[in-house]
């Protein structure tokens, strides 16, 4: 089943934040943001920019007519600077203006009066000041400190990860336009409408029900409009109210980079012990997240990384502590994984750490600790571990050890050209991590031609979302998919809506929109049974036609739904699910966060040209368990999507900061995503074999996250390929691997 999506998305006519159509009388926005990264802001001098052409308000802090805050999390962040700049890139005014061209124009003309502060961007150096976005976090399993007394092997070491620029194709904006008696529509490019409606709620002072937020897709967001698309939005509609004219802003590819937060780069301690048999018997590990200047959602992207430090392993004993640092950047935000992927590097590298000390493969020491059903998890929660069979049918059809020796065989011919092969197992939870957001709502109008629409709140992003919710409401009535439309993202129609963000879009608000559907249908079918003389226990609905105890009548769908109208049924239901069975209790750090967990293991092999310190990804083949998937086309997307954004990461996607806290890779000649011609050459996927039932949608798992975690491995795969050229040379744990830095771990003296 193709994507809904793809017949627009092709032909151009899809609809964007930047299509919708202007009304009469449009202004633009613009921001004027910190040149700096500290300082204290004494005094902002508006007066130039107010006179230049085409402007019609200039705005700052003091003009805000709610609250100048839109800390959703922790209220330490914001709209405007007022007193003091935290990072490079702050918004410090807003320009109004008549056209785009005018406002930006006058945005260079504002003036700031500054004294500069000395700006802090390392997490570490933050953490020893004391500046915590919140007090530390820890998981505690077993007892580390006495099991280490035990181990035949200790091995410790620091990893570094870097940010991760999301790099949406569609920018962060919005479109606000007054409503009647001083509400407000906004139209913005955001992952949670809700939390973009709390946000210009605090800022405009408005009542929720005063304010409307309408999604229709968005051109990606990846965690990056989960929550940081809210300013944008706020921008607009404060400019809005103080002008009371529609105000757009869309921000151009370079505000968007460097005003922006990213995946939270992380530098972490670990020690790992082992037993004779390769038993990883104990491991510690302290992360510092580079949080950035405010809180955003540093605090959950914490919790997770703790939640899968250990990742698809059973460790008996555990000791993890998390601190979120206060640094002068951006704010760091949600980025595919949450947080998951920084916390699995780490004990990834520990791994492979004291397999290169021990000199056995570092697949030996995964296979033997994978968890299995049962063992519980550093937070409590007990596997129901798909971690031993993805690896088993994994290895049944790819041959791990067949793949190794290959590239073994291949470099003792090849002196220049090394091959490097690495395994990921994964394991990453499904549900959001604070269990109130595990509710989702639906709403179903079954009209009387017997077309259908279905209102969620859940947003498209490209993720396909919207393709399976049509496809289980279709599935439910029995009828084509072409009979069921999505409609908008509106906050008019579904409220208080959890961000799609999660992975857990289309479970949470899949299932209500099952639920929905079903309601109707058992409405429609007690009509059917009448008209066709049954039980309605009798009845069921296949492709569009009625059937009784299985057997074909002439009653069709269409007439059920018209002669069911004039019965004066009601055609439409409002759903809501909540994940049933999970909690989590912070006081002891224990509980059942997750409704299931999503496995799979994947083989990544690479080759690095030992000259040039470029390398190609050869392969990357994984074992994957979707449950059950719904719709292979999208999930095998969504797979080969994610791998590739996880490559990324790890390899050539490398966020500069300069000390003083400026973005250096702010632009798209400096910072470089996967091309087409930098992405695996092949990428296989073969579905984990389970009859297991879970909680997703349709048994269907959940699979936007997950996938992305395999790209560790091309990491691990190249250090391998470098080691097989020089052995001796001593490599840090830091992510990515450029080509720069695999050069320069050739040659290192
Ligand atoms: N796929 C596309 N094409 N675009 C996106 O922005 N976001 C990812 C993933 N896949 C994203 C994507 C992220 S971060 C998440 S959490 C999930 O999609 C969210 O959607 P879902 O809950 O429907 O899987
Ligand atoms: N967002 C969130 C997430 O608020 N909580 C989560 O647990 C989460 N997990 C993954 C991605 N986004
Ligand atoms: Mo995804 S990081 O949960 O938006």
């Amino acid at each position: 089943m193709r994507n809904l999506d793809s017949h627009s998305h092709v032909r151009g006519e899809s609809i964007y934040l930047d299509d919708i159509p202007l009304i009469h009388g449009t202004l633009y926005a613009c921001v004027f943001d910190s040149p700096v990264a500290h300082a204290k802001l004494n005094t902002i001098d508006v007066r130039d920019a107010e006179e230049s052409e085409g402007v019609v308000r200039v705005i700052t802090a003091k003009n805000i007519i709610g609250e100048n805050q839109i800390g959703g999390i922790v209220p330490d962040e914001p709209l405007l600077a007022d007193g003091e700049i935290h990072f490079q890139g702050m918004p410090i005014a807003i320009i109004v203006a008549e056209s785009e061209t005018l406002a930006r124009k006058a945005a260079k003309k504002i003036k700031i009066d500054i004294e500069t502060l000395e700006p802090v961007t390392d997490p570490r150096i933050a953490a020893a000041n004391g500046d915590l976005i919140v007090p530390p976090k820890q998981f505690i399993l077993g007892n580390s400190p006495a099991a280490f007394k035990t181990c035949a092997h200790i091995f410790e070491g620091r990893t570094e990860t870097n940010g991760q620029e999301h790099l949406y194709i569609e920018t962060q904006g919005a479109y606000a336009i007054p409503a009647e008696n001083g509400g407000l529509k906004i139209y913005s490019s955001t992952q949670g409408p809700t939390a973009v409606q709390r946000a210009v709620c605090r800022v405009t002072g408005l009542a929720m029900n005063e304010v409307e937020v309408d999604v229709q897709r968005l051109g990606g967001g990846f965690g990056g409009k989960e929550d940081q698309a809210n300013a944008w939005a706020c921008i607009t509609a404060v400019a809005s109210q103080l002008t009371g004219r529609p105000v757009k802003y869309a921000l151009h590819r370079m505000e968007d980079m460097r005003m922006t937060g990213k995946r939270h780069p992380y530098s972490s301690d670990f020690r790992i012990g082992l037993d004779r048999d390769l038993k990883i018997v104990a491991y510690d590990v302290t992360f510092y997240q580079n949080a950035g200047a405010s809180a955003d959602l540093s605090p959950p992207v914490l919790e997770r990384t703790l939640f899968h430090c250990t990742n698809s392993y059973f460790v008996p004993n555990v000791t993890a502590t998390a601190y979120s640092c206060r640094t002068n950047l951006p704010p760091n935000t949600a980025f595919r994984g949450f947080g998951g992927p920084q916390g699995m590097f780490v004990i990834e590298t520990a791994i492979a750490h004291a397999a290169e000390k021990l000199g056995v493969p570092a697949s030996e020491i995964q296979r033997k600790n994978l968890i299995d059903d049962g063992q519980r998890f550093p937070y409590g929660q007990k596997a129901e571990s798909e971690a031993i069979t993805s690896w088993n049918q994994g290895n049944k059809k790819y041959d791990f050890s067949g793949l190794q020796k290959e590239a073994e065989l291949f470099n003792t011919s090849s002196r220049y050209f090394k091959k490097g092969v690495a395994m990921m197992p994964v394991c990453f939870g499904i549900s959001f991590t604070k269990t109130p957001m595990n509710q989702a709502r639906s709403l179903v109008h079954v009209y009387s031609d017997g077309s259908v629409a279905v209102s969620t709140g859940a947003v498209e992003m490209g993720q396909g979302v919207n393709t399976k919710i049509a496809q289980v409401a279709a599935k439910v009535f029995g009828l084509p998919i072409e009979k069921v439309r999505l409609q908008t993202t509106n906050t008019l129609r579904i409220a208080n809506t959890s961000p799609t963000a999660a992975s857990a879009a289309a479970d949470l608000n899949g299932k209500a929109t099952q639920l929905a559907c079903e309601a109707v249908l058992t409405r429609l079918k007690e009509v059917a049974a009448e008209l066709v003389e049954a039980e309605a226990g009798a009845i069921t609905l296949v492709d569009s036609v009625v059937f009784r105890d299985g057997e074909k009548t002439d009653l069709g769908w269409q007439r059920l739904v018209m002669e069911s109208h004039l019965r004066r049924v009601n055609l439409s239901e409002h759903a809501h699910y909540a994940t049933p069975g999970i909690n989590f209790d912070w006081s002891t750090a224990k509980g059942h966060p997750f409704a299931y967990h999503v496995y799979g293991t994947a083989v990544v092999g690479v080759t690095v040209d030992c000259l040039r310190g470029r390398y190609e990804i050869d392969y990357v083949k994984c074992c994957h368990d979707f449950g059950s998937s719904m719709n292979t086309a999208v999930d095998n997307g969504q797979i080969e999507g994610g791998i590739v954004q996880g490559i990324g990461w790890m390899t050539i996607e490398e966020v500069v900061y300069d000390p003083d806290g400026k973005l250096r890779s702010s632009a798209l000649s400096t910072y470089k995503v996967p091309d087409i011609y930098s992405v695996p050459k092949t990428i296989e996927i073969l579905p984990l074999e389970t009859d297991r039932e879970n909680l997703a949608v349709f048994n269907s798992k959940a699979v936007g996250e997950p996938p992305l975690m395999y790209g560790i491995a091309a990491y691990f795969a190249i250090r391998n390929a470098v080691r097989a050229f020089s052995p001796e040379n001593p490599l840090a744990f830091k992510a990515p691997f450029t080509p720069e830095t695999v050069l320069m771990s050739l040659y290192q003296s």
